[in-house]
């Protein structure tokens, strides 16, 4: 199971995720809305990102993109880092994932 989720990391290491898309972001360890304020505000740092909606309950930030602007799977990856989060998965919505494509 681990291994599966290192080689989709790799996989998508170098991913862009278009304008106007949301994503879920799951995370491992929020465990209190301190937690989740960090999370929260690290995310609204980010240039491209136009809401973010945090659930402690499933652990995961939806994350939804301004028009024309793009976001890096790494800008994701080391917003939760900064938080002093890990990041456990990253779900664009209304797009399967590629390695399910085949
Ligand atoms: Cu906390």
């Amino acid at each position: 199971m681990k291994k599966l989720i290192i080689a989709s990391m790799l996989m998508f290491a170098t991913m862009v995720f278009a304008d106007g898309k949301i994503l879920t972001v799951k995370i491992d360890g929020m465990t209190c809305p301190s937690c989740a304020a960090s999370v929260e505000s690290q995310f609204e740092k980010l240039d491209a990102v136009d809401s973010v909606d945090i659930s402690l309950r499933k652990g995961t930030a939806v994350v939804t993109l301004k028009e024309g602007k793009n976001l890096k799977e790494d800008d994701v990856m080391n917003a939760v880092k900064d938080a002093g989060f890990k990041v456990i998965e990253v779900r664009t919505a209304g797009a399967e994932l590629a390695s399910e494509s085949n």
